[in-house]
């Protein structure tokens, strides 16, 4: 590929060994060497990009981090991997418009810390929130604990950049909240995966920063206790912030092998609960929420500083890279259901006797199941039992992916289980936006 030699404002890898850590994610999932890897500077190399790749007729695949969870960044055959980590710009934070303006290439970690600095809040916080790009928490939409109570990352996009198939840069949206001239084209890039166009930057929504916390460690003996938690408080007016839970085989894998703060957790199971509002930390709130708990919160144990906090914080963001280590072919979900449907789902999972192992985001019914053994599973074995999981979550309200998306890894599911005519619209659209093919082929649909 030649063409790709002369390209203006970018960086080009084409050895074997240099493009080796960009065949996968942080899923199980791994593709092909690509053509090249190209990480651009600039618009130019956009744009040339563009032209060569439907003159040569091969596909471009974004890429941020490479912490996506499906396969989403993950080359396919004949392509070429665009990595945003070079894309120019800085995060300019505006207070009196509570937004800030970031280019895709800004670590999530800066984006959060620019706004904190100011005295402002971006809530969305994926567990890779430390080394995850801006990017690729907005091709994913993104969720995470807080989506609990602040939603996901579409909830905080005013406006983003694009690259689309003209070969140039276009805004969709623009810096209020109020901007409702037709149809939100913008809303359609976020967690699209690439597959109509590429996100350059984006301008986020912000909020006060929130004064204080109550972080609580909630231990139970009967896991199942915990499982009308999230419809009961919801129902009650409580809303918590984040709503995490490990069952009881997470949680005794952590108690034996996992780090120090982890070998001293109680319960049979554990739940996380985290309010933020003011007077969470007040006694008549917490008499309140005691209350509504009733013998449940036995023994509650509540966070009395930041140190403590951070600590159980450490725990449940360490999980996912602890299981992994542990079981490193495991394959891990992250369904959702209703959070009314959550001990329905889990008679459900009993009864088709999957062996799995769950944590995650209770709260918001978004549960990360893992197949701890999907290394040693016969595949078309596997196949069926993930079906089975999909379908069980589909069959309440729920659907396959909450938070991590479709990518690679839940394209055949997606498309078995989704509404035809959703699946056409989503082609037409695709047709549309994308009508020789170039952005993120293989992907979604
Ligand atoms: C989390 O909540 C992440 O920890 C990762 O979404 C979950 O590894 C996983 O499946
Ligand atoms: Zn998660």
């Amino acid at each position: 590929m030649d063409a790709l030699a002369g390209l203006p404002e970018a960086t080009l890898l084409r050895d074997p060994a240099s493009m080796e850590p960009f065949l996968r994610d942080e899923s199980h999932v791994r593709g092909p060497h690509p053509l090249a890897v190209v990480r651009p500077h600039g618009p130019r190399a956009l744009r040339e990009l563009v032209r060569l790749a439907k003159a040569e007729g091969f596909g471009l695949v974004p890429r941020g981090a490479g912490t996506g969870k499906a396969g989403g960044c993950v080359p396919t055959e004949r392509t070429v991997v665009v990595d945003f980590s070079a894309w120019p710009g800085d995060i300019r934070v505006s207070p009196q418009d509570l937004c800030l303006h970031a280019p895709a290439s800004a670590p999530l970690r800066d984006v959060k810390a620019a706004a904190e600095s100011q005295g402002l809040f971006y809530p969305p916080d994926p567990n890779s929130w430390e080394s995850c790009s801006l990017g690729g928490t907005l091709a994913t939409n993104a969720g995470g604990p807080n989506a609990c109570k602040y939603g996901m990352t579409r909830h905080w996009v005013l406006s983003v950049e694009a690259l689309l198939e003209d070969g140039e840069i276009h805004t969709f949206g623009i810096s209020s909240v109020k901007a409702n001239a037709g149809p939100a084209l913008g809303q359609l890039l976020i967690g699209s995966e690439g597959i109509f166009g590429f996100i350059v930057g984006a301008t986020l929504r912000l909020m006060p920063l929130p004064r204080e916390y109550a972080t609580l460690l909630l231990p139970v003996k009967h896991w199942e206790d915990l499982l009308d938690l999230p419809g009961r408080l919801c129902g009650a007016g409580f809303l918590p912030s984040a709503f995490e839970f490990f069952d009881p085989a997470v949680l005794a894998e952590l108690r034996a092998h996992g780090p120090e703060e982890a070998r001293r957790l109680p319960g049979e199971a554990l739940a996380i609960l985290e309010f933020d509002e003011r007077g969470c930390t007040s006694e008549p709130f917490l008499e309140a929420l005691h209350d509504l708990l009733g013998p449940v919160a036995e023994g509650l144990v509540i966070a009395s500083d930041a140190r403590q906090r951070n600590g159980i914080w450490a725990v449940r963001r360490m999980t996912s890279a602890f299981l992994k280590e542990r079981h490193p072919k495991k394959v891990s979900e992250d369904i959702v259901v209703p959070r009314s449907r959550l001990r329905d789902f889990f008679a459900g999972l009993d009864q088709l006797g999957i062996p799995a192992v769950t944590y995650g985001h209770l709260g918001d019914g978004n549960l990360h199941v893992n197949l701890l053994a999907a290394g040693e599973t016969e595949p078309a074995l596997l196949a069926g039992q993930l079906m089975g999981l999909f379908r069980l979550a589909v069959s309440l309200g729920g659907t396959l992916s909450g938070e991590h998306g479709i990518g690679l890894a839940k394209r055949e599911a997606f498309l078995a289980l989704s509404d035809p005519a959703q699946l056409q619209a989503l082609r037409a659209i695709k047709h549309a936006l994308d009508p020789a093919g170039i952005f993120n082929p293989g992907k979604v649909i």
